[in-house]
C-alpha cells in the first residue's frame, strides 16, 4: 500500500469516526517505520479538521467532534512516544509552551511540544486553559528562550496579546522570544500583538524556533 493510500485510510478512520481502525493504522504506522510526523498531520489532522468542517455544515454535531477529538488523542498517544524516541537529548533551547485561559483545544499545541521536543528543544508543556501569569512564572522559573502560546478561538487569542502585555510591563520583552499559533491568527494579529511570529503547523513552528534562537 503507498504512503499516501494509507494517509487517506487514516483521515478518512477518523471522519467515520471509526476508533477500531485509526488505532490499528496508527500501530500499522509504527511498525512500518513511516514517518509519523507525517502519518500525524497528513493522516490523522487531515481527518479531525474534516470532521471540524462537517460540524460546521450540520453534519456532524458536537458529540460527534468530540469523539473525533478523542479517537485522535489516542492515536496520539501511540504515535508521540515512538515520535520522541532515538533522537537527540542535547538541548537547543528551552520552550514553554500552553493554550491560553478559556480554550481546551490541545491537539495542535500537542503536536508542536511533541515536534519541538524530537527536534532537540527542552519542552515544558502546560496543557491547556492555562492563565497567562502561570505561563509567566513558568517561563521564568524554567529561564525559557521561548514561549509558545496557542488558541484556537477568535475570543481567547486576546489571551495571546496579554501575555506579551504583561511581559513588557514587567520589563520583560528582551528576556523571551514569543510565538503564536492556532488556526485565527495570522500575520496582521502577530504584528498587533507585538509577538516575534506565527507558525500555521508543526514543522513551521521547528523552524521557527530554530531561526529566533540563532538571532
Ligand atoms: C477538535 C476540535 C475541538 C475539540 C478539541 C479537543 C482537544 N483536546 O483539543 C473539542 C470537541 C473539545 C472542541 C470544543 C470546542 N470547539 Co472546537 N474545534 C475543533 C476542530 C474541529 C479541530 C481543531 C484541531 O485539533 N485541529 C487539528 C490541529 C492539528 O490543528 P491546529 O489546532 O490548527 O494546530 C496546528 C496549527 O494551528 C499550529 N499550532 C497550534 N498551536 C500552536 C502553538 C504555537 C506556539 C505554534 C507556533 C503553532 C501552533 O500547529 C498545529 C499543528 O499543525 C476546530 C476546527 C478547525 N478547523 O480548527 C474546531 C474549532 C476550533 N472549535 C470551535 C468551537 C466554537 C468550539 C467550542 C466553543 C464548541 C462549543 N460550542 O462548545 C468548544 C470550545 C470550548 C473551549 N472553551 O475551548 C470553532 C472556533 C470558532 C472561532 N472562530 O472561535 C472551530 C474553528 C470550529 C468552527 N469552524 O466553528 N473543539
Amino acid at each position: 500500500m503507498s504512503n499516501n493510500q494509507i494517509f487517506k485510510e487514516m483521515t478518512e478512520a477518523i471522519v467515520d469516526l471509526d476508533e477500531d481502525k485509526a488505532i490499528e493504522l496508527a500501530k500499522k504506522a509504527i511498525k512500518e517505520k513511516l514517518n509519523l510526523l507525517k502519518v500525524i498531520e497528513q493522516g490523522f489532522a487531515a481527518g479531525i479538521r474534516k470532521v471540524g468542517e462537517l460540524w460546521e455544515e450540520g453534519e456532524y454535531f458536537l458529540p460527534e467532534l468530540m469523539l473525533g477529538a478523542q479517537i485522535m488523542q489516542n492515536c496520539l498517544d501511540i504515535l508521540i512516544p515512538h515520535l520522541q524516541s532515538g533522537k537527540d537529548k542535547l538541548s537547543l533551547g528551552t520552550v514553554v509552551i500552553a493554550t491560553i485561559e478559556g480554550d481546551i483545544h490541545s491537539i495542535g499545541k500537542t503536536i508542536v511540544s511533541t515536534m519541538l521536543r524530537a527536534y532537540g528543544f527542552e519542552v515544558y508543556d502546560l496543557g491547556a486553559d492555562v492563565p497567562a501569569e502561570k505561563i509567566i512564572d513558568v517561563a521564568i522559573e524554567k529561564d525559557a528562550d521561548v514561549i509558545g502560546i496557542s488558541a484556537l478561538l477568535t475570543t481567547t487569542m486576546i489571551g495571546q496579546k496579554k501575555i506579551i502585555d504583561i511581559l513588557k510591563e514587567k520589563k520583560l520583552t528582551n528576556r523571551f522570544k514569543v510565538i503564536l499559533g492556532g488556526a485565527p491568527v495570522t500575520n496582521s494579529w502577530v504584528e498587533e500583538c507585538d509577538a516575534d511570529g506565527f507558525a500555521g503547523n508543526a514543522v513551521e513552528a521547528v523552524k521557527l524556533v530554530k531561526s529566533l534562537l540563532e538571532k
